[in-house]
């Protein structure tokens, strides 16, 4: 059976890391069979990032990776039968997604003052006694090297927010009021997008890119559906 190697979750969400929750709930729509791995520590993985997964003696790191691996080993594939134009926008979110919402996420756990409280008073108790406070502050310092090595990190508080705005507001309108993102049927994308959605929203990092996902009632509508359907929670946090 493949193993899904992630972190554990924090706040009520499956896992910590959005990718992670990406790849299982792709599973949970397909219903492909596979069993939790907890892992806190990403050297573990052949990226040195979560997720990652085992399927008999094959290794697959990261998400999209893996999707495509599962799309191209089990069925049912949820890409099947896409037009062109639908997989070349489908491709252009999903990097919105995962390239750049991922870093404005991530200033707003990690970079930002009321994010990091709430992180460090979550994180730490997982870390190992005696030196777990010193371990999240090394985490935090290399994640924050991260997002200046992209470029995000180098923006201010306001630019950051702007640009989270606009990638939220940009999914929002092209989701509009269908179901999924291209429909009544769930796509690849949609692992990707509810996975961001949930992340932001269910958690207690308040502040400009939650209150702005919040204010759209599609967004949660949307989150809400997913999480009900195939995750069997209520959707209440959504
Ligand atoms: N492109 C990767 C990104 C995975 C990723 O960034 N994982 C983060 C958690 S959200 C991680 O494990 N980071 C550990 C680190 O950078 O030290 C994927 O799609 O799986």
């Amino acid at each position: 059976m493949i193993e899904l190697h992630q972190y554990p979750g924090s706040w009520g969400l499956p896992s910590s890391s959005p990718f992670c929750i990406k790849v299982e709930t792709y599973l949970l729509i397909t219903q492909i069979p596979y069993k939790t791995v907890w892992e806190n520590n990403p050297g573990r993985g052949p990226k040195g990032k979560m997720p990652f997964i085992k399927d008999q003696k094959k290794v697959i790191a990261d998400s999209s990776f893996i999707l495509e691996y599962l799309q191209s080993n089990y069925e049912p594939n949820l890409d099947l039968n896409m037009d062109e134009t639908q997989k070349v926008i489908m491709l252009a979110f999903q990097r919105l997604i995962e390239e750049s919402l991922y870093w404005v996420l991530l200033y707003s756990r990690w970079g930002d003052t009321q994010g990091w409280q709430e992180i460090k008073k979550e994180i730490t108790p997982m870390l190992p006694p005696l030196i777990g406070k010193a371990i999240i502050h090394i985490i935090r310092k290399n994640l924050l090297r991260q997002a200046y090595a992209q470029g995000m990190g180098r923006h201010t508080r306001e630019e950051i927010y702007s640009i989270g705005k606009s990638n939220i507001e940009a999914l929002a309108k092209f989701l509009e009021n269908k179901p999924y993102f291209f429909g009544d049927k769930p796509r690849s994308i949609d692992c990707s997008f509810y996975s961001f959605l949930i992340t932001i929203l269910q958690s207690p990092v308040t502040g400009p890119l939650q209150d702005y996902t919040k204010s759209f009632v599609n967004l949660r509508e949307y989150c809400a559906r997913i999480s009900e359907k195939y995750w069997q929670t209520d959707g209440n946090n959504c």
